[in-house]
């Protein structure tokens, strides 16, 4: 790993969070350092040793949220890079995380993603009610509706906005793409969602294939 990377992951496990955005920027303008590996090579990387440390108690929660800000501030830099051309739209997206969780940086970075890639994306946000997803979904009428989840205990709200979709009856008009680190394929088929991102680039190859195939 470059010394640049290094740095970066260093910088996010240890919540230095004021000297994030200068090794970001610096990392960016070399050309042997792609956006690609600064993402997944250092700012996720670092965030799973974080989250293994959480586990072995060598860290808490507060030192867990640092981390998290630090790498937020790391994407903002990146943020702009990743946009795509805003002029056609590919279709549009509502996204969230579900109910009881709070974790937004993966759902954030799926966004920025979509939209690099064309489509129209409204972020709802951390923490959403089914009541308030099946509310947005009739709202907007989005092709496509992004689930993210992060922990065991909130994966089932994933199940319950399919449930209540088909209940709306909105489930025909809307395909469900679900992710985050605790979900895998085998639970998306088995609640029915359409697609399951196991990352961002894979987020979005679902929402290229659904759309096309609608
Ligand atoms: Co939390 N947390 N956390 N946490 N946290 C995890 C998830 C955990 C695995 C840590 C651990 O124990 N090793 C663990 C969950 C265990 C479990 O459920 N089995 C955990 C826990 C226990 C908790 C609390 C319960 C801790 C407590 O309070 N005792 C608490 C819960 C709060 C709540 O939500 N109600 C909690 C709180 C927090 C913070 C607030 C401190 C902070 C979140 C800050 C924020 O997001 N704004 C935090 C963090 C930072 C983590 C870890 C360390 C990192 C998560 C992250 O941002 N990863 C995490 C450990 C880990 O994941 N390694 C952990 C980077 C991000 C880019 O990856 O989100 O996986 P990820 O997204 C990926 C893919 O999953 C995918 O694409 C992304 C890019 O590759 N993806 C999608 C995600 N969403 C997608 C949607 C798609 C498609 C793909 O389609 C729509």
């Amino acid at each position: 790993m470059s010394n640049d990377l290094g740095q970066i992951k260093d910088v996010i496990i240890g919540g230095k969070h004021k000297e994030i955005e200068d090794l970001v920027k610096a990392a960016i303008k070399k050309e042997e350092v792609s956006l690609d590996s600064i993402i997944n090579d250092a700012m996720i990387a670092a965030m799973d040793i974080v989250g293994q440390k959480f586990a072995d108690s060598e860290i808490f929660v507060p030192e867990m949220l640092v981390s998290a800000m630090t790498m937020k501030k790391g994407l903002n830099i990146i943020k702009p890079l990743l946009q795509g051309d805003a002029s056609e739209s590919k279709g549009t997206i509502i996204i969230c995380t579900v109910k009881g969780d709070m974790h937004d940086i993966g759902k954030n970075l799926v966004t920025m993603m979509l939209e690099g890639a064309g489509f129209n994306v409204v972020d709802l946000g951390v923490d959403l009610s089914v009541e308030k997803v099946i509310e947005q979904v009739e709202q907007v009428r989005p092709e496509i509706l992004g689930l993210s989840a992060l922990l065991t205990t909130t994966m089932p709200e994933m199940k319950k906005v399919i449930e209540a979709l088909e209940e709306k009856g909105l489930r025909n008009n809307v395909k469900v793409i679900i992710g985050g680190a605790p979900v895998d394929a085998a639970f998306a088929q088995k609640i029915g969602a359409d697609g399951y991102g196991d990352d961002a680039t894979e987020a979005v190859r679902q929402a290229r294939r659904l759309i096309a195939e609608n």
